[in-house]
């Protein structure tokens, strides 16, 4: 980068960090996306005289409330609630809801930023938003957790629609969850719509969603692997969490022949040196409760250690992949998976690893791709749940599993197509970037300015 450039992007990453003090989360993104397309945007003096770099750092609207509901004993609950509608120029906001201790304004910002440059990449019309509440659902009952669901939905309804924004599931947000949203949703509006995808089949669900993102992480990480001639089977796969990505990435990997070493909770992780068996991962998937509760039935079942507190890339592995949250990979976790020899970092959760860590894997020309190439697989069967709702129709399984491997396979394409080629290492961040900003920016600009 050239002098003037580098100054340039420092001018602008301060002036973010300057307006959105105590958000390191946001600044993160800004800033990892920033660095790559940087060159880029000042050469383009459109995009610069437009100002569509400050103006994509900045969400459309956020909106905050507050969520009152009782608990089963009758005393009442305040929790926070946000959506962040970060970029409408592309296609109705869309993007996930997380219920979260760790939720704040900050992880909704960064997660909002993030999703509207990965929906971009899906090649579908769809803009980036992201929703969600402090509330933390560990030990609440099912009565509780639909209590909540519809307390939630009693401010969200008046900002959502299927033409204006529609939310799905994230963290402690699945099927059941998006049940009770969309049920009250529907009795609040009188109307049954799509305004929000990852419903159950019955009810305008869309087949293959809920196995989506974790079976998109697996063909994007076929595709890089056949970049470098290699195949999937026999390797050794570490995967962090063991919700719906992970456990949906699991079962795709050893369907296809990889031996799954690690699924881990925020407790800890389930070693199992010679793989974890297809059946104990299918079986997972229909068990309801804890993730540690899951994983500890695997253990009983097929053996295995449990590593209390420990997270899994002190494990070895040919192939990472980190499902569960932001930030759990730093640079002593990195450094442990290029000890070992780990030759591919796949994010299946949204920005796990650290800017430490990410230059940690590039100077060991460790592949790394970023969630909002690789995890895209969820929101783009979002986006064909959407189509399915709008044209009052349904499609197969098969048909919708040939579209996600062909969109994660142009994903993936689109990558390389700007990943560039230094000393022939594939760089995934600065191609997912590029492509998805170069597209975004593009629709910012048609639009004029507003
Ligand atoms: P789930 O709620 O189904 O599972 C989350 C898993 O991650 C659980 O095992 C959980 O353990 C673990 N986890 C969560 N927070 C932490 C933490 N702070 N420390 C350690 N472990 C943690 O969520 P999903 O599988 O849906 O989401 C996982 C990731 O994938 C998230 O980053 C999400 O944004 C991303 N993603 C999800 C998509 C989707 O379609 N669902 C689409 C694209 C990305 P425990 O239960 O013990 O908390
Ligand atoms: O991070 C994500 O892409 C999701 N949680 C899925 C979003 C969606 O709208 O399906």
């Amino acid at each position: 980068m050239s002098d003037n450039n580098a100054t340039g992007l420092r001018d602008f990453i301060d002036w973010v960090q300057q307006r959105n003090p105590h958000e390191p989360e946001f600044n993160q993104a800004v800033r990892e996306l920033a660095s790559d397309i940087y060159p880029m945007y000042t050469e383009h003096q459109g995009w610069r005289a437009a100002k569509v770099l400050e103006r994509l750092s900045e969400a459309d609207r956020i909106i905050t409330f507050r969520v009152c509901w009782e608990d089963d004993h009758g005393e009442v609950q305040v929790n926070r609630g946000w959506r962040v509608q970060h970029c409408g120029a592309i296609g109705p906001y869309k993007g996930g809801v997380r219920f979260h201790r760790t939720v704040t304004v900050s992880v909704l910002k960064f997660l909002a930023f993030e999703q509207t440059f990965k929906n971009a990449l899906t090649g579908l019309p769809i803009g980036g938003g992201k929703g969600g509440s402090d509330f933390d659902p560990s030990g609440r009952s099912e009565r509780e957790i639909m209590r909540f669901c519809q307390a939630f939905m009693d401010e969200l309804y008046r900002h959502i629609g299927e033409n204006t924004d529609v939310p799905a599931g994230d963290i402690n947000v699945g099927r059941r969850e998006i049940g009770y949203l969309f049920g009250h949703y529907r009795r609040l509006v009188n109307t049954f719509s799509g305004a929000l995808t990852g419903k159950d089949i019955e009810f305008g669900g869309s087949h293959v969603r809920m196995e989506a993102t974790g079976y998109g992480l697996i063909y994007f990480l076929r595709c890089m692997l056949a970049q470098r001639e290699q195949e999937l089977d026999g390797l050794s796969i570490a995967i962090s969490g063991a919700g719906n990505v992970a456990l949906h990435a699991a079962q795709k990997a050893t369907h296809l022949g990889a031996k799954v070493v690690t699924l881990s909770s925020s407790q800890g992780t389930l070693f199992s040196k010679q793989g974890i068996p297809c059946e104990a991962i299918d079986r997972a998937i229909e068990q309801s409760g804890s993730t540690t509760d899951v994983l500890k039935t695997i253990q009983s079942d097929c053996g295995g250690d449990w590593l209390k507190d420990e997270k899994p890339w002190g494990q070895r592995c040919d192939v990472a992949l980190p499902c569960a949250t932001q930030n759990e990979i730093d640079a002593d976790d990195a450094q442990a998976l290029a000890d070992s020899h780990c030759q591919i970092v796949a994010e299946g959760a949204n920005m796990p690893c650290t800017e430490d860590a990410t230059r940690l894997f590039k100077e060991n020309k460790i592949l790394h791709a970023p969630g909002k190439a690789s995890n895209a697989g969820g929101v783009a069967l979002s986006g064909l749940e959407m189509a399915q709702n709008a044209s009052f129709s349904r499609w197969d399984q098969e048909q919708l599993n040939d579209k996600l491997l062909e969109i994660m396979q142009d994903i993936h394409a689109q990558c390389i197509q700007h990943a560039g080629d230094e000393d022939s290492y594939k760089d995934y961040h600065r191609g997912a970037n590029i492509a998805a900003f170069q597209r975004v920016a593009n629709a910012v600009m048609a639009q004029g300015v507003g």
